[in-house]
C-alpha cells in the first residue's frame, strides 16, 4: 500500500502555463525567442498567454483543491525573477507572484515542489553561449541560491533542472526545442555536462548554506522510457537496450547516484565512434574536473519523469555523420500490441513503469523515488469524457502499487502531468495532457475538469482515507 505521507501531485511548468511573457518586467527566455522566430512550433503558436496563470493563479488553485492534491509541482521562470539572468537585477513583481503561489498552496495544505529550471533559459544567458558555455553553471548556482534564500523557508522539495536529456538532445542536437541548435554529436554532451555541473553546484550550495535551517531536499528530474530488447535472446538487442538505458537515464544518473562519472558503456561507445569517424576535436563526452565540486551524491531523492516504453534492436543508423544517434547505435521500435495515445511517441505501457522503478531500485542504490511526471495525451476535439486517460491512470497507478508492494521499491510520490492542458512545446496547444481542459479559444481560458481529473481525485481520496483495500478499486474496469 502507499505510505501514509505519500505525495499525490500534479505538475506544470512556467513557460507552458504562465503567459505574461513581458508582464511586470519579466525578461525574455529562449522559448520566447524560439516561438517568435516562427517555423518551429505547430501553427506558429507560442506561450505569450498560454493558460495565463500569471493572472489566473486563483483558477489553478481551485483546480488543485478540486483534485485534493497533497502536492503541486510548478517551475519558476528564471527570467521572471532575474530578467537578465543575474542576481544584479531582481524583479520584485516576479518574487511577489511566486510568493503568493507558494503561500496560497500552503494555506490550502498543499506542499509545493519547485523546479528551478524547466527549459526556459533567460535569453540574456543564451546570448553568452547558453548551456554550452561553462559559465552558465555559476549563473545557475547564483540563481538557485537566490531562490533557496527567497522561497526556501516554505519550499521543502526542490528540483534543480528538469530533464537535462531533453534540453541537451532536443535543444542542441535535434533542434526542435529552444535554442534550436543542430550541432550533431557534440553540443548535447557539452550541454548535459554543464547542466550536471550547474545542478551539482546548486545542490552543494543548498547542502552547505541552507539545509541545516531549511531542512528540504534537492534533486534533478530525469526522464526515461523503459527500454527492453526486441528479442531478449539476441545478444545484440540486449546490448542495445542496455546502451539505450545508459544513454538516456544513465547519462545523468550514473554520475549522481553511482560513480561520479558517465556510464562506461556510454563513454566507450562515443569514443569508438570518434575513432571510426576520424574525429579529432575535443573529447565529446567531457570529463568531470577536480576544480568542480563532486557530482556523486548530489541528489536527496530520485525524481523520475516517465511516459512510455520502447523495444530496442541493434543498428539502424550508420550512414549519418557524427551524431548521438550514431553513438547510440540502436533502433527503437514500438510493440504493435501497445495502444498509442494522442501523440505518436506515447505508447501506453503501464507495466514499463514498474520495470523501470525496479531497475532504478537495483542500479541506483534503492533511492527514495518521486515520479515527478507521468501522463497521457489527447488530441482532437473537446472530449471531457476521456475514458482512455482514466484507464491509463488507473493501470499506471496500479503498477506503482505493485512496484511498492511486490518489488519493495521506495516510491514516495506520484505527480500527474499535467494539472491542465497547456503549451506542449513543439506541438503548441494541439496536444492536451491536462486533468483539466483549458478553453484556449475563449478569452477566459476557462478550466473544466475532465473525467480523468475526477478519476484521479477519487483515487487520491480513497488512498488518503483508507490507505488499504484500493487495489480492487484500481482494477475496476470500464
Ligand atoms: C515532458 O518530457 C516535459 O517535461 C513536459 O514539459 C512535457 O509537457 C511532457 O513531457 C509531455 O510532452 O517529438 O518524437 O522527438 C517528457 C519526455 C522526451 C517526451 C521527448 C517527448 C519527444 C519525442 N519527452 N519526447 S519526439
Amino acid at each position: 500500500m502507499f505510505p501514509r505521507d505519500f505525495a499525490w501531485g500534479a505538475s506544470t511548468s512556467a513557460y507552458q502555463i504562465e503567459g505574461g511573457w513581458q508582464a511586470d518586467g519579466k525578461g525574455p527566455s529562449i522559448w520566447d525567442t524560439f516561438c517568435h522566430e516562427k517555423g518551429g512550433v505547430f501553427g506558429n503558436q507560442n506561450g505569450d498567454v498560454a493558460c495565463n496563470s500569471y493572472e489566473l493563479w486563483e483558477k489553478d488553485l481551485e483546480c488543485i483543491q478540486q483534485l485534493g492534491l497533497t502536492h503541486y509541482r510548478l517551475s519558476l521562470s528564471w527570467a521572471r525573477l532575474l530578467p537578465d539572468g543575474t542576481t544584479r537585477n531582481v524583479n520584485q513583481k516576479g518574487v511577489q507572484y511566486y510568493n503568493r503561489v507558494i503561500d496560497d498552496l500552503l494555506a490550502c495544505n498543499v506542499s509545493p515542489m519547485v523546479t528551478l529550471y524547466h527549459f526556459d533559459l533567460p535569453q540574456a544567458i543564451q546570448n553568452l553561449g547558453g548551456w554550452k558555455s561553462p559559465g552558465v553553471a555559476t549563473l545557475f548556482d547564483s540563481y538557485s541560491k537566490f531562490c533557496f534564500q527567497t522561497f526556501g523557508d516554505r519550499v521543502k522539495l526542490w528540483i534543480t533542472i528538469n530533464e537535462p536529456h531533453v534540453c541537451a538532445k532536443l535543444g542542441h542536437e535535434v533542434g526542435i526545442h529552444a535554442p534550436g541548435l543542430k550541432e550533431k554529436g557534440t553540443a548535447a554532451y557539452l550541454v548535459g555536462h554543464n547542466m550536471l555541473r550547474a545542478h551539482s553546484m546548486a545542490w552543494h550550495s543548498y547542502n552547505s548554506e541552507y539545509r541545516a535551517t531549511q531542512k528540504g531536499a534537492v534533486s534533478l528530474a530525469l526522464n526515461s522510457d523503459w527500454f527492453e530488447p526486441l528479442d531478449p535472446l539476441r545478444h545484440e538487442d540486449v546490448a542495445s537496450a542496455e546502451r539505450d538505458l545508459a544513454f538516456t537515464l544513465g547519462w545523468f544518473a550514473w554520475p549522481v547516484f553511482v560513480t561520479g562519472d558517465y556510464p562506461e558503456l556510454m563513454r566507450s561507445a562515443i569514443e569508438t565512434q570518434s575513432k571510426m569517424m576520424g574525429y579529432s576535436g575535443n573529447l565529446r563526452l567531457p570529463r568531470f574536473s577536480k576544480e568542480d565540486p563532486p557530482i556523486l551524491g548530489t541528489a536527496d531523492f530520485f525524481a523520475l519523469n516517465h511516459y512510455t516504453s520502447r523495444k530496442v534492436k541493434s543498428g539502424g543508423c550508420c550512414r549519418q555523420m557524427l551524431s548521438m544517434k550514431r553513438d547510440l547505435d540502436a533502433e527503437e521500435v514500438l510493440d504493435p500490441s501497445w495502444p498509442i495515445s494522442g501523440v505518436s511517441w506515447l505508447a501506453v505501457v503501464p507495466h514499463g513503469l514498474r520495470k523501470l522503478l525496479k531497475y532504478i531500485k537495483d542500479v541506483f542504490n534503492n533511492p527514495t523515488i518521486y515520479i515527478t511526471e507521468n501522463g497521457f495525451a489527447q488530441v482532437g476535439p473537446l472530449q471531457i469524457e476521456d475514458v482512455e486517460r482514466c484507464k491509463f491512470y488507473r493501470k499506471t497507478i496500479l503498477e506503482v502499487v505493485k512496484a511498492i508492494e511486490e518489488d519493495g521499491v521506495n516510491v514516495r510520490g506520484y505527480f500527474a502531468w499535467s494539472l491542465m492542458d497547456n503549451f506542449e512545446w513543439t506541438d503548441g496547444f494541439s496536444v492536451r495532457f491536462g486533468l483539466f481542459h483549458v478553453d484556449f479559444s475563449g478569452a477566459e481560458l476557462s478550466r473544466t475538469i475532465y473525467r480523468s481529473g475526477r478519476e484521479y481525485s477519487k483515487i487520491i481520496s480513497k488512498y488518503k482515507s483508507a490507505q488499504s483495500g484500493c487495489q480492487g478499486f484500481l482494477e475496476d474496469d470500464y
